[in-house]
């Protein structure tokens, strides 16, 4: 396949130099290096400037309510582990209103890679603050600045036992692109928190502020994202240097394959013929 292939005909409604334009070329290079049909990719979303990117790419897409992207994409997972499930999702839609989904989906452990565009802002709903916001950071609601403590999204998921927790920056798109084909092809729960600024709301975290902060955790080459205690020291590191990169990585068993979900007949392709599906559903309606 080819980038091309993977182009929509909706027209684009980000400002100019958001950065999610940066998110949206790596998706689309890492799809077309992936040897995958458009109809064999999935892609999820909520609601939120994020969210949209999902029009803008052409594969399948279910746009959902704010903050319940990752049941869907589990199941639609489970249902069909034939599809690629990936999921874009804005800090608001994943780490707020959705938090709860985020903690017990990284415990359930589906195949599904998770991108939240980070722009510690909820930029949508015009410039409140996120859970990602730094302490002190002004909006106009909270004019006296921020005043809870941020969530620190990658330590959260290494605690919670998520098997790959990843950084990126939107400005990076090869980096980008790289951590996101890792995400796919990781067996089980990704997650990939993307720095990303939002040029109409949020003045403090800026491209000059990220960028003279970023650096590749691995660029040495001697950081072990297999070590956990180490991860979770580096998944904390926030202010004068950011890490982005790999920061945890490890093999765990899938919910699928501990519902023997795995093998055989993918539950989409199983007869339902002699199952009285109307009485079911006459039970709801
Ligand atoms: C159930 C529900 N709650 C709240 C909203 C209002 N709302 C829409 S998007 C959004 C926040 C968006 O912020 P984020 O997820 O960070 O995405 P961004 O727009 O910054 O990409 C909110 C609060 C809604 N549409 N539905």
């Amino acid at each position: 396949m080819d980038i091309s292939d993977f182009k929509s005909n909706e027209e684009i409604a980000w400002c100019p130099g958001c950065g999610n334009f940066g998110i949206l070329t790596a998706v689309k290079k890492t799809l077309s290096q992936l040897a995958r049909h458009p109809k064999d990719i999935l892609f999820v979303s909520g609601i939120g400037q994020a969210s949209k990117l999902p029009h803008y790419v052409n594969c399948n897409c279910f746009n959902g309510l704010h903050g319940r992207t990752l049941p869907v994409a589990s199941a639609a997972k489970i249902a069909n582990r034939n599809l690629t499930v990936l999921v874009t999702t804005g800090d608001g839609d994943c780490y707020g209103e959705g938090g709860n989904h985020l903690i017990h989906n990284i415990r359930r452990n589906t195949d599904i890679t998770v991108i939240v565009h980070d722009n510690q802002v909820y930029g949508l709903t015009k410039g409140q603050s996120s859970p990602t916001s730094d302490p002190g950071y002004v909006t106009k609601i909270q004019e006296e600045g921020v005043i809870l403590e941020p969530l620190h999204p990658l330590e959260m998921a290494i605690a919670l036992g998520a098997g790959f927790v990843a950084r990126g920056y939107s400005l990076e798109t090869e980096h980008l692109s790289w951590l996101i084909g890792e995400g796919i092809r990781h067996k089980g729960f990704s997650l990939i928190d993307v720095l990303q600024p939002c040029v109409s709301f949020n003045k403090k975290n800026t491209y000059e502020w990220y960028s003279k902060r970023v650096y590749k955790v691995n660029d040495n080459g001697s950081y072990d994202p297999e070590n956990k205690m180490a991860a979770y020291e580096k998944s904390h590191e926030w202010g004068d240097r950011i890490p982005i990169g790999i920061i945890y990585r490890a093999e765990k068993e899938t919910y699928e394959e501990k519902r023997g979900l795995s093998q055989g007949i993918p539950l989409v392709d199983e007869q339902i013929e002699d199952v009285d599906i109307k009485g079911i559903l006459s039970e709801f309606v």
